[in-house]
């Protein structure tokens, strides 16, 4: 009997040959190791304002954060919050952070002082960098506040850090598996966690996706890269952002999506590559207003975050055939990626619509049968499992949320369920987690019921995706109610709407008798998605 691993178990890699991976540079040495060599080139610009930023700038800027961010006292390791809309503040600070040896935890500017209070309280945050419209959120938490735009009362103003002197730069001493990032995500199961992500871990998936002889998703120097999806996200923040920067592209910002703005800037920068979201590819695909505009410079349309169906993806073709369109898949525990289409390679392989990619350089995926553990053949079937230097060293201070996910193996469990075909290209066919994924964000079922079971007049919830054109999905609940009480669909969605933001808000409630529950207490969800 063959007893080697590989014997027992069938790996899938990538179809271009693996690369080396600059592990000994720290996340912004290695995005900004070439900005030295166009300087006068612009990294970042606010497609609303023309406000623009060179690399030079960029390179000054985020020495000069770091400086500040050491004068007023945080420590290597240290935790700072980013609650930004996309902008040349945000890179800036990002940076800034990581020269400074600190961790970075973003989230959505958007988000209630319930759930920001949540997070900063998790990741152990002791500043925050914001604007000023958002500071009242954040009063009653013990945070240092700085302020990107006007001064407020008791808050420090962003100069703090942007007038720094860059002479007085920390040199820190950084090993590869220190943290540089700590986005929140709820992963297979239960609340938000911190996923630790390190200075490998970002450094070695940018390099997975844009680096080497044949790069998997070739952008250049020469490129301008939309980037309307929020750099809170991972996606925006890793394979816009990071990658942007590490070819030295422009980043074309928006701080919020709006398909007629959008259009105008695209036209008017003659943006190359338009990193999106299913519900974006779906305006660009239907709506009659795209064809108003000169779109000729777009080269390449990347769709992920959320299923993209075959069908959406040939419409899109038919209308914009001068772009290459293809899906990237990730998850903000995989660092973020774990396939990209192979049409976005310096040397395009044929794709097939639907397909969400083929795994990236330096990996491993393998698909689980997760009745026998065993791994399975081309197309069958099973949860998807990866291994490579991009995934996360864990989640923080939760040892059990991180078993239950990264097995001793070193195997990230996904709770997708996808089959590989012959020519090694990944269809997502299901999911096996409770995660709702409404326009790409993450809804976690657990957040809401704990919400919903706080209300003296509901005894038990449950929360499920229901399938809407639009969205993706969207979050519907089933309740329990209490005897004596008399809710109404609209008082139970009313209870959540004020403490969620807006893409968590339910839209339906059904009153039942009992949620169906396994003998050891798991809610049967797909006993409740059958019964929408
Ligand atoms: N098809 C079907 C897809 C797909 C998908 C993701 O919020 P998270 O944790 O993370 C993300 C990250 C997406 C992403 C990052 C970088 C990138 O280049 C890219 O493609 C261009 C996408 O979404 O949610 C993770 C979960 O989202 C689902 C899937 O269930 C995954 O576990 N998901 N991409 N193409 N589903």
């Amino acid at each position: 009997l063959d007893e080697r691993p590989e014997a027992r178990e069938h790996i899938f890699r990538s179809k271009l040959p693996d690369i080396c991976i600059p592990y000994h540079m720290t996340l912004a040495e290695y995005c900004m190791e070439k900005a030295l060599q166009w300087p006068d080139k612009v990294a970042i610009v606010d497609g609303n304002t023309g406000k623009a930023l060179t690399y030079g700038e960029l390179a000054v800027l985020s020495q000069r954060v770091a400086a500040g961010l050491m004068k007023l006292g945080v420590e290597k390791g240290g935790v700072i919050a980013v609650l930004l809309p996309n902008g040349c503040e945000f890179v800036a600070v990002f940076l800034g952070a990581a020269i400074r040896g600190a961790i970075v935890t973003t989230a959505n500017p958007f988000y209630t002082p319930v759930e920001l209070e949540n997070q900063i309280r998790v990741a152990s945050a002791t500043m925050v960098v914001t604007h000023s419209s958002y500071v009242e959120k954040l009063r009653a938490l013990d945070l240092q506040i700085i302020t990107i735009d006007k001064h407020v009362d008791s808050c420090l103003h962003i100069s703090v850090l942007f007038e720094a002197d860059e002479e007085e730069c920390p040199i820190v001493d950084i090993d590869p598996d220190d943290l540089v990032c700590l986005p929140f995500s709820s992963g297979t199961t239960g609340l938000p966690k911190g996923v630790m992500l390190t200075h490998k871990s970002l450094l070695s998936s940018v390099s997975q996706q844009v680096d080497g002889q044949i790069p998997n998703l070739y952008m250049t120097d020469e490129d301008f890269v939309m980037c309307v999806l929020p750099m809170y996200h991972i996606y925006s923040l890793n394979s816009i952002m990071l990658c942007g920067l590490r070819v030295g592209a422009t980043l074309v910002t928006m701080p919020k999506f709006n398909l007629q703005l959008m259009l105008e800037i695209i036209q008017k920068y003659k943006v190359t590559v338009l990193p999106a979201v299913p519900p974006i590819v779906l305006a660009m695909a239907k709506n009659p207003i795209v064809l108003n505009y000169d779109l000729s410079s777009l080269r390449m349309m990347l769709s992920g975050a959320a299923p993209l169906g075959k069908e959406l993806e040939d419409a899109f073709r038919a209308r914009l055939p001068g772009a290459v369109i293809g899906q990237g898949y990730g998850m903000t525990e995989a660092g973020p990626v774990l396939a990209m289409s192979l049409a976005f390679a310096k040397m395009p392989f044929p794709v097939k619509s639907g397909s969400c990619g083929t795994v990236v350089r330096n990996s491993e995926v393998k698909i689980v049968d997760n009745d026998t553990g065993l791994s399975l053949t081309y197309n069958q079937p099973g949860e998807i499992c990866i291994r490579g230097p991009q995934i996360m060293k864990g989640y923080l201070n939760n040892p059990e949320a991180t078993a239950h996910t990264l097995d001793k193996d070193g195997w990230l469990h996904t709770g997708d369920i996808a089959f590989i075909d012959e020519d090694e290209e990944m269809f997502i066919v299901d999911r096996v987690k409770e995660i709702i994924k409404v326009k790409g964000f993450q809804v976690p079922p657990a957040e809401l019921e704990a919400l919903l079971i706080s209300h003296d007049g509901i005894l038990d919830a449950a929360v499920v995706p229901r399938k809407d054109e639009m969205s993706g999905e969207v979050p519907v609940a089933f309740i329990v109610q209490a005897a004596g009480f008399n809710l109404s669909e609209e008082d139970v969605k009313a209870f959540i709407a004020k403490q969620v933001v807006f893409y968590k808000k339910l839209h339906s409630v059904h009153f039942i008798d009992k949620i169906p529950v396994t003998p050891s207490g798991k809610i049967l969800r797909k006993e409740l998605r059958n019964k929408l």
